[in-house]
């Protein structure tokens, strides 16, 4: 068998042949090889991982699963330990779990639900405990509630929806209360909305998008609940799905 051996940079050496092993590089770690690799418990093929976030605001993201009956069930996680399985009140099979935001600022991530007939619903958490179920009010059943993120920068999280002609609206929330609605410019139909994220760092939520065309992705950068900045990107093609974190 060919011999192997660590060249003074970092690339290895086969017989006469010098290969580049794949390195993983990190801002902060210049180089890794060996990556940590937890295979969790598997809850079943009926519970689908539908969000993360932290429930008892102990620094540790959770996991949030719904089952196909409409069952929420919260993985509190220790790192990659499950320190503990709960399940919640089932909402009903029609009505699914949209994610995860802060709507009251307490750190506690609560969870975004969206009724078939469109009316999304807030349960705020305490750890695995709803602590409060608040229907929105109905933008009707052909909008979809998309995401959520803190769009006016107040600790909060808001409202991503899109409308099925593609107007993206954001309603701002504070704990459980519709605060404002705005209506966005329409990118039209074929650019669905995927999910928000602070792509700029500035504090406030950011709008991904991809085109149901060519799958180009498209990044609105907001301010003060307007577009700031519209940027397409190149496609990675349609069958590339893009998501946000
Ligand atoms: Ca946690
Ligand atoms: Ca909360
Ligand atoms: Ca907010
Ligand atoms: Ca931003």
């Amino acid at each position: 068998m060919a011999r192997r051996r660590e060249d003074r940079r970092g690339g290895h050496r086969i017989g006469r042949r010098a290969v580049r092993l794949p390195e993983i590089r990190c801002v902060g770690i210049r180089r890794f090889a060996l990556v940590r690799l937890t295979i969790l418990p598997d809850p079943g093929p009926s519970w689908h991982l539908v969000g993360t976030g932290d429930f008892n605001n102990d620094g540790n993201s959770d996991l949030v699963f719904q089952n196909s009956d409409g069952t929420p069930l919260i993985w509190t996680m220790n790192g990659t330990t499950v320190a503990a399985s709960a399940t919640l009140g089932n909402p009903g099979a029609t009505t699914r779990i949209v994610g995860t935001g802060d709507f009251n600022g307490d750190g506690k991530s609560d969870l975004l639900l969206q009724a078939a007939d469109g009316t999304p619903v807030i349960w705020t958490m305490n750890g695995s405990t709803i602590t409060a179920g608040v229907a929105l009010p109905n933008p009707g059943a052909t909008t979809r509630v998309v995401g959520m993120g803190d769009f006016d920068g107040d600790g909060k999280s808001d409202l991503l929806l899109q409308a099925s002609d593609g107007t993206p609206v954001i309603w701002t929330v504070s704990g459980t209360t519709l605060t404002a609605g705005v209506a966005l410019p329409n990118p039209g139909p074929t650019w669905q909305a995927i999910g928000t994220d602070d792509f700029n760092g500035d504090g406030k939520a950011d709008i991904l998008f991809q085109s149901t065309i060519d799958g180009s992705p498209l990044i609105w950068t907001t301010n003060n609940l307007t577009v700031a900045t519209s940027t397409i990107l190149p496609s990675p093609g349609l069958n590339y799905h893009a998501n946000t974190g």
